[in-house]
C-alpha cells in the first residue's frame, strides 16, 4: 500500500486548509471542507475493508449511498492541519442511504467530521444532480462577505448584483450568482437542507452573519470561487461610505458574459440598480 499522506487529494486538502488560514477564513475551529473520492483514488493507499469505526450521521443520503469523502474533523484547527493530518481529517464511506458513515481513516483520537456533516451531504447531493463532476464542498467565514451581511440587502438579486459590480471578473467566475440563507442555527439537519436547496441554483451559498459556502469540481475551482466573491465584498466595504462616481454599468456585466460565454443568472441585471450601488434596495 502506498502511504495514504502522499495521496494527492489528501495533500491538496491540506493545502488549501492552509492557504483558507492564511486568508483569515478559519479562525479557531472555523471551517470545514469535504471533497468526494473516486474509489480508484483510494484503492493503492486504503485497505477498503478496512473499517475503523461505524459513525452514525443522524440523516438519509440515499444517493449518495457508497459515496467516499475526504472530510475534516470536528472541533480541529485548519491553523494544524498539516501537523496532524490523521488527527485532524478523516475518509469515510456513506453506508446504508447516508445514515451511516464507515471510518476507513483518520480522526485518531476518537472524533468524527465536521458539526456540519450534514450541510456538507446534503450540498453534495444537489450539486451532483445539477453537476455530476461537483467534488467539493467547502465552507468558511470570510471576513468581508461577513461583514457585508450586516449591511447589504440580504435580496439575493441585489447583493449578487452588487458583488458583480465590485470586480470585472466576478460575473465570469460566479454567473449563477450567490444564494442567501438568513441567519439559522449552525450544525442542525434543518440548515443542512436549507443550504441543500439553495446550492440547486448556485455554488455560493452565503450564511448570513455566519459565513460561506462554495461547491466546485476541484478544491482550486471552490477555493476561487470563494476568493472571488470575497475579493468583491472588500472592494464594496471600501467604497461603501464614499460617494460612488463610476460602475459598471449592467450592459458591461452582460457584454462580459457574453464575450466569456457565460450564461448570467435570469433576472439579475436591468433592475434599475445599474447605477448606483445599492446598500438597502428597501429604502
Ligand atoms: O466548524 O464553521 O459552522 C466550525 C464552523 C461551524
Ligand atoms: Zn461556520
Amino acid at each position: 500500500m502506498k502511504d495514504i499522506l502522499a495521496a494527492p487529494s489528501v495533500t491538496a486538502l491540506i493545502r488549501t486548509m492552509s492557504n483558507m488560514y492564511a486568508k483569515g477564513w478559519d479562525e479557531r475551529n472555523a471551517g470545514n471542507i469535504s471533497l468526494r473520492l473516486e474509489e480508484s483514488e483510494l484503492a493503492d493507499y486504503l485497505d477498503l475493508q478496512a473499517v475503523d469505526r461505524r459513525l452514525p450521521t443522524g440523516f438519509s443520503a440515499p444517493s449518495l449511498d457508497g459515496m467516499y469523502f475526504l472530510v475534516t474533523g470536528t472541533g480541529k484547527y485548519f491553523k494544524n492541519a498539516a501537523d496532524a493530518p490523521a488527527r485532524d481529517l478523516g475518509i469515510v464511506r456513506l453506508v446504508q442511504g447516508g445514515s451511516s458513515a464507515e471510518l476507513l481513516w483518520g480522526f485518531t483520537d476518537g472524533s468524527r467530521f465536521t458539526s456540519e456533516f450534514p450541510a456538507h451531504m446534503m450540498s453534495h447531493a444537489a450539486r451532483l444532480r445539477v453537476d455530476p463532476e461537483n467534488r467539493v464542498v467547502l465552507h468558511c467565514h470570510p471576513t468581508h462577505l461577513l461583514a457585508m451581511s450586516f449591511v447589504h440587502d440580504l435580496d439575493e438579486a441585489a447583493f449578487t448584483h452588487t458583488l458583480w459590480q465590485m470586480c470585472t471578473e466576478c460575473v465570469m467566475v460566479f454567473p449563477d450568482g450567490i444564494n442567501v440563507l438568513p441567519w439559522m442555527l449552525c450544525g442542525t439537519n434543518a440548515i443542512g437542507e436549507a443550504t441543500a436547496k439553495k446550492m440547486e441554483t448556485a455554488r455560493l451559498v452565503l450564511w448570513a452573519q455566519h459565513g460561506v459556502y462554495g461547491a466546485g469540481r476541484s478544491l482550486d475551482e471552490c477555493f476561487g470561487l470563494i476568493e472571488t466573491a470575497e475579493k468583491a465584498a472588500e472592494v464594496y466595504l471600501k467604497i461603501a461610505h464614499l460617494p460612488v462616481v463610476n460602475t459598471i454599468p449592467d450592459e458591461g456585466l452582460q457584454q462580459i458574459a457574453d464575450h466569456f460565454g457565460v450564461k448570467l443568472r435570469e433576472g439579475y441585471l436591468n433592475k434599475g440598480l445599474s447605477q448606483k450601488i445599492v446598500h438597502n434596495s428597501k429604502k
